[in-house]
């Protein structure tokens, strides 16, 4: 019997798993919508902004390994979920994107709304393919749907909104969508290679990301026996850092002192699902090994010496027999050490006494992770959110960390808690937002009262674009561009009909946050914090440390004195 392309279309999309589809209803995307109200088993998330919609895709699929879906309606509509879409792309992780598109006949002639999907999704995905005509469906979807989940990354299928509403007697579908990713082990020779080099060098390195997840105690064990050191990439920080007696801690500008060391100090550095991007923290001394399951990644941060494609449990089975037991713990003890020192550095900087303003964002962090449940999914704005959930946030194996570490857009915080917690009813999510990402993307707040959906939004309010103030002083900018003036956000907050509480004096950070964590519904905390602290870099090169003098300098010719008492009062001597 004939039906509309677009019940197809949400029937395949329900036989792939999908429970929902996040948007913003428009003309171009009725078929859809309105197929998606007939049927039971798929859900219309409806949000305020096409990026949200792409970023809670995104963010389901990451938590669930399945695939998101998201849907825009045509030109300006798929537009805005572009930036959300390439999060998705970059992070690796399942999403289909509904573009719904101009009436087909229309196509070229500059008509209202139109843009070409096709070009535009390009970069950002793996497949994009415009449906012209209802005899493509169902299998352009199909593929559509097999390419986001095998390759990992983003599908989009362009759809005219009259090719939607067309009938098709076609249905002859050919997947079953039951993918799972094949374990792929290097070859015998190769292992023993490797296996080789690492019983040969003296002091091992490992470095471990986001490809380790499903992994942690073949990389415990592999630890164990080199009795070497392990260090993370931000991605890896979830599936690595916990119950983990080798972790040093994290490298990078954001990093640890420790983690830094240890890369830089190794004879023989092992990477591990890792691509961690900064080509100025990799030894250039070093041996350098790499095991990842894509061959493309092998040697594209640093120079590489062997490197074998594959999936890391699996391979690190393959490999633990073939590694003989060490008992020299000498380097290793020296990277444990400078790591509890550099935990500790970090630790005195998260303090908080009853009236001493402002309130160090690090202490919100501290307390945050204290009060926060073991299986509370956090997200994590880019800006100087990241720096404390990387240092202050413990990881456990079963909580979780999101933020747009790849892709390092702004605003990511609130949407990925919306697809968390809709995705994961019950669970705990909790969003620390910056005040300049927050804004961003502020009217997704209404989703949350609108959806009733829990979520506690954490505001770090410093009144500016933190991040960009702290890069500005590390190369030797003076800040401009960089001030936010703000309303109350928990006014605001209260206003939409979510709990709005605001906390300026330390002494109030722990019962704030104890308050939204028991509260059964949405919450947003806003906590002023101060806004000149540094995240110091694990070492400063000495260009680095002469441009931030020029800062300095700069500031006082300037005659804005006052702001180096605040950065003295804040970092220097306390
Ligand atoms: C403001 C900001 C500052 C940042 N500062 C830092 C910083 O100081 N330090 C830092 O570390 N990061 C930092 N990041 C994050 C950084 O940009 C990268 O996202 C991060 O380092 C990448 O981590 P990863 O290598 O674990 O993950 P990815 O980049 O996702 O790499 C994972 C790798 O594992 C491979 N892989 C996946 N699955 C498997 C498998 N089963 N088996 C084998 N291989 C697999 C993939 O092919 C990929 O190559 C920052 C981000 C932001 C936004
Ligand atoms: C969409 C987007 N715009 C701009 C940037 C550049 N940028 C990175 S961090 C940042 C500031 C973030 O400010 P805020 O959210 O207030 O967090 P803070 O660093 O102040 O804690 C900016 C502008 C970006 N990464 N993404
Ligand atoms: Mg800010």
């Amino acid at each position: 019997m004939a039906k509309r392309v677009a019940e197809l279309f949400v029937e395949i999309l329900a036989a792939a798993g999908t429970e929902r589809i996040y948007g913003v209803a428009g003309d171009s995307l009725n078929g859809i919508t309105d197929s998606v109200r007939r049927r039971n088993g798929i859900e219309w998330v409806g949000l305020r902004h096409e990026e949200t919609a792409a970023f809670a895709a995104g963010a389901e699929a990451a938590l669930t390994g399945r695939l998101g879906v998201c849907a825009g309606s045509c030109g300006p509509g798929n537009l805005h979920l572009i930036n959300g879409l390439y999060d998705a792309h970059r992070s690796r992780v399942p999403v289909l994107a509904i573009a719904a598109h101009i009436p087909s006949q229309e196509i070229g002639s500059g008509y209202f709304q139109e843009t070409h999907p096709e070009s535009l999704f390009k970069e950002c995905s793996h497949f994009c393919e415009l449906v012209s005509n209802p005899s493509q469906m169902p299998r352009t979807l199909e593929i559509a749907i097999q390419t986001a989940l095998s390759k990992r990354g983003v599908s989009v299928v362009v759809l005219p909104g009259d090719v939607a509403l067309m009938n098709t007697e076609n249905d002859d579908r050919r997947v079953n969508f039951t993918f799972a990713p094949p374990h792929t082990v290097p070859r015998p020779e190769e292992l023993d290679q490797l296996a080789s080099e690492l019983d040969r060098a003296r002091r091992v390195t490992i470095l471990a990301g986001a490809g380790c997840a499903g992994a942690h105690d073949q990389l415990i064990q592999l630890a164990a026996k080199l009795q070497a050191p392990i260090v993370h990439a931000m991605r890896g920080k979830e599936f690595v850092e916990y119950d983990n007696p080798y972790d040093v801690g994290m490298t990078g500008l954001l990093g640890f002192a420790s983690g830094y060391h240890a890369m830089m100090n190794c004879e023989t550095l092992l990477m591990l699902g890792t691509d961690f991007p900064y080509q100025q923290f990799y030894p250039k001394n070093a041996r350098i090994l790499q095991i990842d399951i894509r061959a493309e990644q092998l040697g594209r941060r640093s120079h590489l010496d062997l490197g074998l494609v594959g999936g890391i449990a699996e391979t690190l089975s393959e490999l633990l027999p073939r590694i003989t037991q060490r008992t020299d713990r000498t380097y290793l003890e020296v990277c444990l050490s400078n790591y509890r020192e550099a935990r500790k550095g970090l630790d005195d900087l998260a303090t908080g006494k009853p009236g001493q303003r402002p309130i160090h964002p690090q202490y919100v962090a501290k307390m945050l992770n204290e009060v926060a449940g073991p299986e509370t999914i956090f997200t994590v704005d880019v800006g100087t959110p990241v720096i404390w959930a990387a240092r202050y946030l413990a990881m456990n194996g079963r909580r979780r960390l999101l933020s747009s570490f790849n892709h390092g857009s702004m605003a990511n915080a609130l949407p990925q808690a919306i697809g968390a917690q809709i995705s994961h009813p019950g669970r705990q999510v909790i969003a620390l937002s910056g005040d300049g990402g927050f804004s961003m993307l502020m009217g997704d707040l209404l989703s949350l009262r609108q959806l009733n959906l829990p979520v506690k939004v954490i505001v770090f309010n410093n009144g500016s674009l933190g991040f960009v103030e702290l890069e500005m002083k590390a190369t030797g900018f003076l800040q401009h561009g960089t001030d936010l003036v703000n309303p109350d956000f928990a006014k605001i907050a209260e206003g939409a009909g979510v709990l709005g509480l605001h906390v300026d004096d330390p002494e109030g950070v722990r019962p704030a946050l104890e308050q939204a964590i028991a509260h059964d519904g949405p919450v947003l905390v806003d906590i002023a914090v101060s806004r000149q602290e540094l995240a110091m870099p694990p070492s400063l090169k000495l260009d680095q440390i002469i441009d931030f003098n020029l800062y300095l300098i700069r500031a006082i010719l300037n005659g804005r004195g006052d702001e180096i008492i605040d950065l003295a009062r804040t970092n220097l001597f306390r």
